[in-house]
């Protein structure tokens, strides 16, 4: 039988584990550029609570918004060299589009 003392000293440990996993598991931010007015990739896998920096490198405005009713958002008009940051909270599919230039689009699939 386990004494009392190296019960403790377990669940300590065990404690200890969760939280250095937790710290391993923060949150982050995914830089997503518009270039030749396309988005720098075509599709991103994001955790809850993360971010997309939406950066306008190219010469022209843009106006980037979500089409979907999950994570719904709209930046407005973005001038060149402009970031902007959103946080998608919601599991789920976003389509992330431009107002400006229909071609543009960008999913962003939020799991845990
Ligand atoms: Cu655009």
């Amino acid at each position: 039988m386990m004494k009392p003392h190296y019960f403790k000293l377990s669940l300590l440990t065990a404690l200890s584990a969760t939280a250095l996993y937790c710290w391993a598991d923060e949150l982050k931010s995914h830089p997503i550029d518009q270039k030749d007015r396309e988005f720098s990739i075509v599709e991103v896998t994001i955790k809850p609570g993360e971010k997309v920096v939406f950066k306008n490198k190219d010469s022209v405005t843009h106006n980037v918004f979500s089409k979907s009713t999950v994570n719904p958002f709209t930046i407005k008009v973005q001038q060149p060299g402009e970031s902007s940051e959103v946080e998608f909270m919601d599991e789920g599919v976003t389509e992330v589009r431009c107002a400006i230039h229909p071609k543009m689009k960008l999913i962003v699939t939020v799991k845990k």
